[in-house]
């Protein structure tokens, strides 16, 4: 197994396993990113988040070049919202809440238009795509085990929101043992002050759950396996 690769992060240099490693792209959904999505509908700025996909294309397209692991994840319900708990179903806009009728289809609801991944960032074969009904990517999915199987101690994570998926993904791995590598321009929020916050609680405290680096040194790293 080659040595680790250090990467300029903060709050301290992370030592990048280039065996060891997954890239986990969370929740890069229309829904979420589209002009005239659930996010958009709520009266979010779609385009404090679509400053991701270029960045996260370019670790995409790097990463699958070495052959890496690559799990992306979609929040979203079953048609007939039996996975939805009352107390998430029952918040947000009265016209918009998850199963209502939008523009991109049935909010929030797997096999819809608006719930699938951007083309931008579409899976390839090979790449597992983990459904996921909370905002964590542990929770009631097979994400836990996938990672077990695929043998990575280390997470280098991306996609939306920051303060939400990402940050509650983010905490459950810490708590499991995983070194967790947030990208911080491939990740984004609706509210620039919650992307900051966000990004800095991360790596607080000495790296209180994780660590944060630029895409472009996590690219140099890979240049460099
Ligand atoms: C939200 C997410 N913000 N993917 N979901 O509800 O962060």
């Amino acid at each position: 197994m080659s040595d680790p690769v250090s990467i300029p992060a903060n709050p301290a240099p992370f030592p990048l396993d280039p065996g060891g490693f997954a890239l986990v792209i969370i929740d890069m959904q229309r829904d979420f990113l589209e002009p005239g999505g659930f996010g958009e509908s709520l009266g979010n700025d779609v385009g404090q988040l679509r400053r991701t996909i270029q960045p996260l294309r370019a670790v995409l397209d790097a990463t699958r070049a070495l052959g890496l692991p690559v799990v992306h994840t979609r929040e979203g319900h079953l048609p007939d919202l039996s996975d939805c708990p009352p107390s998430k179903l029952n918040r947000g806009l009265p016209s918009r809440r998850i199963g209502d009728p939008g523009p991109n289809g049935r909010i929030l609801i797997r096999g819809e238009y608006g719930h699938d991944i951007i083309d931008e960032l579409a899976p390839v074969a090979g790449e597992a795509v983990v459904d996921k009904p909370g905002k964590g990517a542990f929770y009631g999915t097979g994400f836990g085990d996938l990672l077990v199987a695929a043998g990575v101690s280390q997470l280098v994570v991306t996609g939306v929101t920051t303060e939400v998926c990402v940050h509650t993904t983010v905490r459950e791995a810490n708590d499991r043992g995983y070194d967790c590598l947030v990208l911080e321009d491939c990740v984004g929020s609706y509210f620039p002050e919650f992307q900051a916050a966000g990004l800095a609680m991360i790596a607080a405290q000495g790296g209180i759950f994780g660590w944060t680096a630029t895409s472009a040194d996590y690219l140099k790293a890979l240049s460099a396996i």
